[in-house]
């Protein structure tokens, strides 16, 4: 069963306009990848995630298949399965099948998606307590879960971890140590340039409509007046951080209008839309270190391309 979405207060959905004239009015135009995921952005995400090039969700379907009996081991059976991110819920359903939770909460601030993934799961766990919220894991969240602790495990797949700056991702692990014992953390192993370039900038251009799709979005919801025909979207890997950067570069010098705002670009002047950190594997063991967390197992695929952190709050 799936009930209404619990929603988070007002505030936490409706300060899009706000970052984006803050993000726009910065020397260096940046705006949060949290706001790709209006209902189009979560349908072009769900394409990225069956393409060719993007080798991150494959990875990491294929690494909890074939370590399934010691993540169950690990997470614990018929306790609470918190999610954040949980998009189309689609690694979850493996987690669901083997860890045969009391109550499944998914988090996620795209509400359609959400919505849209609790009853695709209703009909096929009828029996399961199905507690969406739609809220942003940015910021401070109560959540409805009942029971200890101890007998909660927050599961983040994808790696959206790697899409916070380090210290976001830190202080977002030390929020959820307050929540769960036991945390399980997809992210991004660091690898080949090469292979990172293609998953970010795929054949078929569905990467760079899902960066464009914002500028969209922005001028449906914010009265914006892009031309995304004058926007390209540019994406790199960026060794000395350690992240794939993603951009969306003006082709000409022009100005843009958001409601009464008025900004102007430069020729070749980007806004910087997304971060996506890469951590080895004794990288992201020391950052959750700091938030208090010990890396007490870490799974990879077979290829070496991805991995699952098991981390125990200290
Ligand atoms: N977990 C899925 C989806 C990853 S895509 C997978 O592994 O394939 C990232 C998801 O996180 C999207 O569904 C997006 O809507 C959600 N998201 C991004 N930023 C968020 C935020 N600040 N708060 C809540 N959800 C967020
Ligand atoms: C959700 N997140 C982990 C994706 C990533 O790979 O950083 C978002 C994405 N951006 C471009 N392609 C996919």
């Amino acid at each position: 069963m799936a009930g209404e979405p619990h929603r988070q207060p007002a505030k936490q959905l409706s300060s899009f306009r706000e970052d984006v004239v803050a993000g726009l009015s910065l020397p260096r135009k940046s705006l949060s990848p949290k706001y790709f995921y209006d209902a189009a952005g979560s349908r072009l995400f769900e394409r990225i995630c069956r393409l060719r090039e993007y080798y991150l969700t494959r990875a990491e379907l294929a690494l909890t298949r074939s370590h399934l009996a010691a993540i169950t081991r690990f997470a614990g059976r018929r306790g609470t399965l918190v999610e954040y991110g949980s998009g189309e819920s689609l690694k979850s359903r493996l987690l669901i099948h083997a860890l045969r939770p009391a109550a499944y909460i998914p988090v996620d601030i795209s509400q359609e998606a959400l919505q849209a993934a609790a009853r695709r799961l209703a009909r096929e766990f009828p029996r399961l307590d199905i507690v969406p919220v739609v809220g942003d894991f940015s910021r401070p969240l109560t959540l409805p879960v009942k029971g200890r602790r101890s007998s909660c495990a927050v599961y983040f797949p994808g790696s959206t971890i790697g899409n916070l700056t380090p210290g976001e991702a830190q202080a977002f692990l030390a929020m959820t140590r307050g929540q769960a014992g036991r945390m399980l953390v997809g992210v991004d192993l660091k690898k080949d340039a090469n292979i990172l370039h293609a998953a970010y900038n795929d054949a078929k251009g569905v990467t760079a409509a899902f960066n464009l799709n914002l500028l969209r979005r922005i001028n449906r919801e914010l009265g914006g007046d892009f031309d995304l025909r004058r926007f390209a979207h540019y994406a790199f890997y960026n060794p000395g951080p350690g992240r794939i950067e993603m951009h969306l570069v003006s082709l000409a010098r022009q100005t843009v209008s958001v409601g009464k705002h008025r900004f102007g670009f430069g020729a070749g002047e980007s806004i910087h839309t997304e971060n996506s950190y890469k951590y080895s594997i004794d990288e992201f063991q020391d950052l959750a270190a700091k938030a208090g967390f010990r890396g007490a197992r870490a799974w990879t695929d077979r290829r070496g391309l991805f991995s699952l952190h098991g981390l125990v709050a200290g």
